[in-house]
């Protein structure tokens, strides 16, 4: 039986539109711990972290709210770790997406220790991939790729030690909204991206065979899942939606591809605001791919 352990980060700090901070409660609403329980999975809910409220500052030096995203990223860098050392599956649910730098953090130190390779998907409209300096916005939620590969403030970059990712580690999918110098510095890093254009050319079942040729037995799998990945039409409940994104079905396919290579060892569910959302639907449909990404399938497979 697979452990899971699902963990609520219930913050804004990183962003500028307010409301990823009742994301977690509205995956519980969406009946999140039922639906993965009907899986099998034994599930605990540990309920919500607590740390500093979100102080609405200006930027400063660069960003926003640094001390604030820092007390909430050693929160789930504990948070995770406690998981991982116990031999359970984190589920971080977000919460906006600077978190993932305390959550990868964790999980490259527990890679470290238990000698696996790493290896991390990031399902987003955007690269996240700004620093300090190149940020149009001083919004930490555009930063933990960078922040994650070393590039950052050091409160950031350092919370497992060394930098967590090098750049072969990682895969960006779905993004289509990039700033100029987010280009330049994946271009410049050779990291893996599959963008909305590559999606449309070769297809999801072709980018996900791409995305998972180098995972083995000795693998764990980290899927970090910013919600504006999705379409807007079937996801409208995220901070910033950028048109053009996967549809259900081809969302639907990578989480059953991501299921079926058994790999997966951690998981970020991020950027769902409920201010923003339409009845539930975003959170219902983030519990139906989760469902999905851990096994649920229409048919019996071969
Ligand atoms: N690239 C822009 C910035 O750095 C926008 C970031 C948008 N935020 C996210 N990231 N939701 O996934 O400000
Ligand atoms: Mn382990
Ligand atoms: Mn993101
Ligand atoms: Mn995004």
């Amino acid at each position: 039986m697979q452990h899971l352990s699902l963990i609520g980060a219930p913050t804004d700090v990183g962003a500028s539109v307010l409301g990823a901070s009742m994301g977690p409660d509205a995956m519980r609403i969406a009946g999140i711990a039922q639906a993965l329980r009907q899986r099998g999975l034994d599930v605990e809910d540990r309920g919500n972290l607590v740390g500093p409220a979100n102080p609405q500052q200006a930027a400063q030096g660069g960003f926003r709210h640094l001390a604030e995203v820092t007390a909430w990223n050693r929160l789930v860098f504990g948070a995770v770790s406690a998981e991982l050392s116990a031999h359970r599956l984190p589920l971080l649910l977000g919460g906006d997406h600077c978190l993932a730098i305390g959550s990868i953090s964790a999980v490259a130190r527990h890679c470290r220790q238990a000698g696996k390779r790493l290896r991390v998907l990031w399902f987003d409209a955007h690269a996240d991939a700004n620093t300090p300096a190149s940020s149009p916005s001083g919004n930490l939620h555009g930063m933990p790729v960078a922040c994650l590969l070393g590039d950052g403030p050091a409160d950031l970059t350092s919370l497992a030690g060394p930098p967590a990712l090098q750049p072969g580690a990682l895969c960006l999918i779905g993004v289509r909204s990039v700033d100029a110098t987010e280009k330049r510095y994946v271009n410049d890093r050779g990291i893996e991206v599959y963008d909305m254009r590559s999606i449309d050319e070769i297809g999801m079942r072709t980018v996900m065979t791409q995305a998972l040729q180098c995972v083995d037995a000795d693998t764990h799998l980290h899927v970090s899942f910013d919600l504006d990945c999705l379409d807007p039409d079937i996801a409208p409940g995220v901070g910033t939606p950028v048109r053009g994104g996967p549809t259900y079905r081809e969302m639907q396919l990578c989480m059953e591809m991501l299921a079926d290579c058994g790999a997966l060892g951690s998981v970020d569910i991020m950027e769902l605001n409920p201010a923003l959302d339409v009845r539930n639907q975003s959170a219902e449909l983030a519990v139906d791919l989760l469902e999905s990404l851990f096994g649920k399938s229409t048919l019996m497979r071969a």
